[in-house]
């Protein structure tokens, strides 16, 4: 009966071990499995768009062939996470329309248009960083497909980091020119990079049943301060400056502190006010509905070779 499931759920968790899909588990734990892995598959996708724009217009065949191998990725993450999603009983092409009629959301970070190849090397070096601190931790997450979903795609975002990042060294020993498109585009990501680990843990409502059901191991607030502390001195190491004059070493504690978060801009950014929501739906949109045969061929095929 359910008491007893119930209790065998707990114990689980209590344990430390994971939840797999045949387990039973509380509807709550699955909506909100559904909804943090559905947003997080939708953020992949599209997240291919910034760094897509500069595949056409990429400075070398070596970056090209390298900022292809990244985007490609990204999708590679988004069906690794829309197939975990579907372990939870969710449909792919029920997310995709959700996403699309802005019934779920993805991360404000990609709401942020790429303006010089040095966004290339900032997307890598902080909003995949960013991604690596929130991520690890995930890859011992409760539940079982989505904690090793997570391990490869950590493997990756590491890769993502560092050519981010080699980059932008690369530019930083260039031309006056080239350090100062690398300051630039430090200034606009910094902050739109700490907000990607969503609001202050007194303002999120998901954190606490989050963490208690081991979905999330840590809170957002400190996830975003691993970030800072493992950003300031890559900062120094390429020569840029990070846009925050409150940015302090608390000798004591070892921490970097930093200024005061916009929160009003992530709030705007997610209920669809940012730089380029509109043209990120629009082209997942015509994705979706240019391709649709593609999907539709590929189905009936399956269903007659399953016949
Ligand atoms: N943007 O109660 P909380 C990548 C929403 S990395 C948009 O704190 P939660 C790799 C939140 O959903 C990016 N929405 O929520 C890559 C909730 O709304 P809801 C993706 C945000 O879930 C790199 C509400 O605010 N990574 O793609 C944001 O406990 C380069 C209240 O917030 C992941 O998704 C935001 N920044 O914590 C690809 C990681 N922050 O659903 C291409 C997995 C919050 O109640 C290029 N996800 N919200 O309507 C997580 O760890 C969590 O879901 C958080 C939010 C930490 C994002």
């Amino acid at each position: 009966d359910e008491t007893a499931l119930r209790q065998q759920f707990e114990a689980t968790i209590a344990a430390d071990h994971r939840i797999e899909p045949r387990d039973w588990m509380p509807e709550g734990y699955r909506k909100t499995l559904v909804r943090q892995i559905a947003q997080h598959a939708h953020s992949e996708i599209i997240g291919m768009q910034p760094e897509g724009d500069w595949l056409l217009a990429a400075p070398s065949l070596r970056r090209k062939a390298v900022l292809l191998a990244k985007v490609q990725d990204e999708a590679g993450h988004g069906m690794y996470l829309y197939s975990a999603a579907e372990t939870l009983g969710a449909d792919r092409a029920d997310l995709t329309d959700k996403l699309i009629e802005r019934r779920q959301k993805y991360s404000s970070i990609f709401n942020y248009p790429t303006l010089t190849y040095a966004d290339v090397g900032v997307i890598g070096w902080l909003v995949d960083g960013a991604a690596i601190c929130n991520q690890v931790p995930l890859c011992r997450s409760s539940y079982g497909p989505y904690a090793r979903a997570m391990i490869r795609i950590c493997k990756e975002e590491s890769f993502h980091q560092r050519q981010g990042y080699e980059l932008l060294m690369t530019m930083m020993r260039g031309t006056d020119a080239q350090r100062a498109m690398v300051q630039d585009a430090v200034d606009r990501w910094w902050w739109p990079s700490l907000m990607m680990f969503g609001p202050p843990d007194e303002e999120s409502p998901n954190s606490a049943q989050s963490m208690a059901w081991g979905i999330k191991r840590h809170g957002n607030d400190e996830l975003r301060q691993r970030f800072v502390d493992m950003s300031v001195p890559q900062a120094q190491a390429l020569g840029v400056t990070l846009p925050d004059p409150d940015l302090t070493l608390d000798e004591a504690g070892g921490h970097w502190r930093f200024g005061a978060i916009d929160w009003s801009e992530l709030q705007r950014v997610i209920s669809g006010q940012g730089p380029c929501n509109a043209e990120r739906i629009a082209r997942r949109r015509a994705a979706r509905d240019d391709n649709a045969w593609v999907t539709e061929a590929a189905s009936a095929y399956a269903a007659k070779h399953a016949s």
